[in-house]
């Protein structure tokens, strides 16, 4: 009923729609619609009430919540089921559960904090409140080796959200940082459930530091991480910057599942720190130090070490 809700008053773009439209729309009486806007209220929505007018939304809430991103998201798919949850363990845990039972591509899961957030082989994600902690489930039809090529499309969708709703310039390290002046706000973490050579879902878990002071972070990041806030010296809306994402990373998805990689290719080519620069690249199997020439047609890192010799690089920690 509130989606319903909600959706009359993304349809009339900020403007008001009267209490009979309203009750029209949802199928209850006039006294109803009052309740159901009591409750938006409640949960932290300004909304104006003029006789003979309706009603009005003045502002969303600060807070998160499934609603107030439903309100104004304009995907068809990405973002259209949220679960949204005030603490969680993990997102990725949850996307992972609720993609084993079936749910449709474009789910989200976001949570207000996080107490085990992971990042890469397992390491911590620290996801104090006031940051952006979701996971996305998609069902793409490709072969299992371009899953990764998802990451660095998730990338580009992240920076495109930051430059809408900020005035900042984030760059991006290969594979799955985004940087803002030389510092980690946002971590990327691809998970994929396959058989044999068959996708079943794959989970893209981001992490964006959006409203959080210095004084949130642990001292061991202190000197790598920053946030939006501390970079542009005001608080930014969350829910801006989740609607904004999921707009730029459907159109992006869409894309790619047409054309392929190439056309994300150029864009994320367009926005790395890393090519062209001396490198250090730290994997599984050793260090390897060289320059960063590009990234192949799938995604993977191209370094020339002081031989001239080519390495792909498939999975590592980069310093530049
Ligand atoms: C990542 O791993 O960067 C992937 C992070 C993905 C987090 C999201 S949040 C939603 C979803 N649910 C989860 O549980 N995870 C995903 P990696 O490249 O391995 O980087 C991890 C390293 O980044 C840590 O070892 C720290 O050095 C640093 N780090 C940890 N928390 C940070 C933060 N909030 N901001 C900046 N750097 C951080």
């Amino acid at each position: 009923m509130r989606k319903v809700l909600l959706e009359a008053f993304h349809q009339a773009n900020g403007g008001f729609v009267s209490g009979q439209n309203l009750a029209e729309i949802m199928g209850c009486s006039r006294t109803a619609v009052w309740k159901h806007i009591e409750e938006l209220r409640k949960d932290g929505y300004e909304i104006e009430a003029i006789r003979k007018k309706g009603y009005r939304i003045n502002k969303s809430p600060g807070k998160l919540s499934g609603n107030s991103i439903l309100l104004g998201l304009e995907t068809k798919m990405m973002g259209k089921h949220i679960s949204y949850h005030e603490s969680l363990p993990s997102t990725q845990k949850i996307a992972h559960k609720l993609a084993d039972s079936g749910a449709e591509e474009g789910t989200l899961v976001i949570a207000d904090e996080q107490t085990e957030g992971k990042g890469r082989l397992l390491r911590t994600w620290h996801s104090a409140k006031t940051g952006i902690w979701m996971s996305l489930v998609l069902r793409p039809k490709i072969p299992m080796h371009q899953a990764p090529q998802l990451t660095l499309l998730a990338a580009v969708a992240i920076v495109q959200a930051i430059e809408d709703t900020t005035s900042l310039l984030p760059a991006i390290k290969w594979p799955n940082d985004i940087l803002i002046n030389g510092k980690k706000v946002t971590g990327i973490l691809t998970e994929m459930q396959a058989e044999a050579d068959r996708i079943h879902s794959v989970i893209i878990g981001i992490g964006i530091n959006v409203n959080q002071g210095l004084e949130d972070f642990p001292d061991e990041i202190k000197e790598t991480a920053t946030s939006l806030s501390i970079e542009e010296g005001q608080p930014i809306s969350r829910t801006s910057i989740i609607q904004s994402f999921l707009k730029h990373f459907e159109i992006l998805y869409n894309l790619f599942l047409k054309e392929g990689f190439k056309p994300i290719k150029l864009l994320w080519e367009s926005y790395a720190v890393s090519l062209g620069k001396e490198i250090k690249a730290s994997t599984l199997t050793g260090v390897l130090y060289g320059k960063a020439i590009g990234i192949t047609e799938d995604g993977v890192l191209l370094l020339k070490d002081d031989e001239g010799e080519i390495h792909n690089i498939y999975s590592a920690d980069i310093e530049i």
